[in-house]
């Protein structure tokens, strides 16, 4: 029997842009993840956010779902555009009211909301003064946070600044694959490093207004990055992801230093660092949000980048082709408390797309992804057997949702979207886990 403690956080998260569609209606900014998509060539099926989820008209419809599945926490991503259509300046009052209203429907429900600010829908207008690559865009952030904090601080208790800022890094401003859809690596740094800035002067801000009992903190993806091999060469290419993955932003915040291995390897693209600034981004947080999804195992190869490449395991793969691993989630939680203290966690992520089909009975069967649950479930238990002050649980994701450059192709959620009706049938994950949060277990 596996037990986790009554105080558990349990819920889902989900992101703005995933979910709300009418990402311009009632005065709101278009972001860079509506322009991006509207750019022939960029997501499968030419799919875009415009209508998503619908979760914008329907968010109480979906308040009653989590309510009936038992939740007592919901992870969301506020819009920026809703709220600041410029990206700085004038308010749209409409924007921040529907966060006000989602967030008292929240509580009313006994269902405690935990905001992330920036899950990458930057407002369009900031990616034309530059974007994250600006040095200036510390500032709009924070700008933001603190229109955020006023509206909402009285109420919500748990903030996060950012959503995998590597993610942005990668595939936003190095392949190109997400949006802005920048190819530059020299941007792409400039980019991480106004992130952790804005992410530090957020924090500091949060200090200076919030309630004593709110906390903020960080959300990065992590993930073991284990050699192909005992070979020195494949050791290397694996400490190198290891260090680009799991160190280049957890480092700065924890211990005030870049990784050495990633300034030596970026040499002339090293983040811009001015006096001060690790000072800065150094300051102390309250928890640590980990998203934890699959292991990558990785072999030397000097015609790929970063010299190596990902070498597939023989297990069972999701349909974004990311090996089932959970062992890796015990690991990776064991590391941030060897490696970091005893910062208290959260799974701010984690979980699987398969490929659901709704059966002649109308209901969907998903089988692997409850039992990826239930894998997971089990090593965080383990780990927190062995002191790992994990503090909460939030699958990815409450519904089938936009995955990005995926469009909808990929189905995450523990609840059914049918994308021509909009209908929500909740899988049969999404019932078993109603069970564990009400058992405190399985
Ligand atoms: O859908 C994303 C989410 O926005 C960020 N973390 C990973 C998820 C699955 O790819």
């Amino acid at each position: 029997m596996i037990r986790f403690p009554d105080s558990f956080l349990w819920g889902a998260a989900t992101a703005s842009y995933q979910i709300e569609g009418s990402p311009t209606a009632d005065g709101a900014g278009a972001s860079v993840w509506h322009r991006f998509a509207h750019t022939p060539g960029t997501i499968q099926r030419a799919e875009t956010g415009d209508t998503a989820c619908d979760h914008y008209r329907r968010w109480r419809d979906d308040v009653a779902m989590m309510k009936s599945l038992g939740f007592n926490a919901y992870r969301f991503s506020t819009a920026w555009g809703r709220v600041l259509p410029e990206g700085t300046g004038t308010i749209n009052e409409k924007g921040v009211d529907f966060y006000r209203q989602l967030v008292d429907a929240l509580l009313e429900n006994g269902i405690e909301p935990m905001i992330t600010l920036f899950h990458w829908d930057l407002p369009a207008a900031l990616q034309d003064r530059g974007g994250w690559a600006n040095r200036e865009s510390a500032d709009w952030f924070t700008e933001y946070a603190e229109v955020m904090f006023r509206a909402l601080g009285d109420r919500v208790k748990w903030w996060v600044t950012h959503n995998e800022p590597w993610v942005v890094m990668m595939l936003g401003h190095i392949t190109g694959e997400h949006a802005p859809g920048i190819r530059d690596i020299g941007a792409a740094s400039r980019a991480g490093h106004h992130l952790l800035l804005g992410h530090a002067q957020a924090v500091q801000a949060f200090r200076a207004h919030q309630p004593a009992h709110a906390q903020i903190g960080l959300v990065t993806n992590l993930g073991p990055q284990q050699p192909a091999s005992d070979n020195p060469m494949d050791q290397m290419a694996a400490e190198l992801w290891h260090n680009f993955i799991n160190r280049l932003f957890l480092d700065p915040v924890f211990k005030g230093s870049y990784p050495q291995i990633m300034l030596d390897f970026l040499g002339e693209f090293a983040p811009p660092v001015q006096a001060g600034d690790l000072e800065r981004i150094q300051q102390p947080i309250d928890f640590l949000g980990v998203n934890y999804y699959t292991r990558n195992v990785v072999a030397y190869d000097p015609d790929s980048s970063l010299n190596s490449r990902s070498v597939l395991q023989e297990a069972q793969h999701t349909e974004m082709g990311w090996e089932v691993y959970p062992e890796g989630l015990y690991q990776i939680l064991k590391w941030v408390q060897a490696t970091y203290g005893d910062i208290p966690l959260y799974i701010t992520e984690n979980g699987a797309a398969f490929a659901d089909q709704v059966n002649e009975q109308g209901e969907i069967e998903d089988r692997d992804r409850l039992e990826y649950l239930k894998s997971h479930f089990s090593v965080a238990y383990r780990a927190m057997q062995e002191g790992v002050p994990l503090k909460g649980y939030f699958a990815w994701s409450l519904m089938d949702n936009f995955e990005w450059a995926f469009g909808y192709s990929k189905r995450f959620g523990m609840v059914h979207v049918d994308f021509a009706t909009l209908k929500r049938t909740v899988k049969a994950s999404g019932h078993w886990y109603s069970q564990v949060i009400q058992n405190h277990g399985f």
